[in-house]
């Protein structure tokens, strides 16, 4: 049976979607879950899922909220917490309910994940004519837009998603822009499509590219219009 890899968009503690989600792909021995980054933080059990994700062996890459959480503890530990920018509530709350074994297998995952020479994993975006090694991690994992003229944004709310400028070769699956949700263009496709905000769960099975979605239980919290991270 052909090998199949299951990218999973951005979870946000939403176990139970997430738990239907794997059902719903008819998960199989041999195949790959990669997540599109933003296990935890906003809704209601960021340690269920990180737990889930590690015992089933799950691939990921790192997300803006992943990457604050692993900082913060990183820096606290340090005795340097309060050289860091205050966490929001729910980060605060997500970084209680983790444990350090839980923290470092966040701290494991990669700003990218190659799913084969042609198909990458990256949570926010990469940067057009950047060599995938030298794109910037601060791009990687918070890229939504790009202005005119060129300049890259971490805002869902101006310019053009950045995706539909991407003109490959790679294709690529990211997160991250639950405001614009599903994006499908030529050489990308966005998988954020507001589990968290009482939407949907998505994944996209590859090599088909087929998408499979669950709705969301309920809205968890609300979406900030303003949003920029
Ligand atoms: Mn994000």
């Amino acid at each position: 049976m052909e090998e199949r890899t299951i990218v999973i968009g951005d979870v946000h503690g939403c176990i139970a979607e997430l738990e239907a989600l794997v059902r719903a792909c008819q998960v199989r021995p041999g195949d790959r879950i990669v997540l599109v980054g933003d296990l935890v933080a906003k809704g209601p059990d960021s340690r269920k899922v990180v737990e889930y994700a590690r015992d089933m062996g799950m691939l990921g890459v790192r997300g803006n909220h992943d990457e604050a959480l692993v900082r913060w503890k990183q820096a606290s530990d340090k005795g340097k917490g309060k050289d860091l920018p205050r966490l929001s509530r729910s980060s605060q709350e997500a970084l209680e309910q983790l444990k350090p074994s839980h923290l470092a297998w966040l701290a494991a995952l990669p700003y990218y994940f190659e799913v084969d020479k042609d198909t990458v994993v990256v949570h926010g975006g990469l940067e057009q004519g950047v060599k995938l090694e030298k794109q910037d991690p601060a791009v990687m994992v918070s890229l939504r837009s790009i202005l005119p003229g060129g300049k890259l944004s971490s805002r869902a709310t101006e310019g053009d998603p950045w995706a539909k400028k991407w003109k490959g070769p790679r294709f690529v699956l990211f997160g991250h822009d639950a405001i614009r949700g599903l994006q499908r263009e030529p050489f990308a496709v966005g998988l954020d499509t507001g589990c968290v905000y009482g939407r949907t769960l998505t994944a996209a099975i590859l090599p088909e590219r087929r998408l499979v979605e669950v709705p969301a239980r309920r809205a968890y919290t609300e979406v900030r219009r303003a949003e920029s991270a």
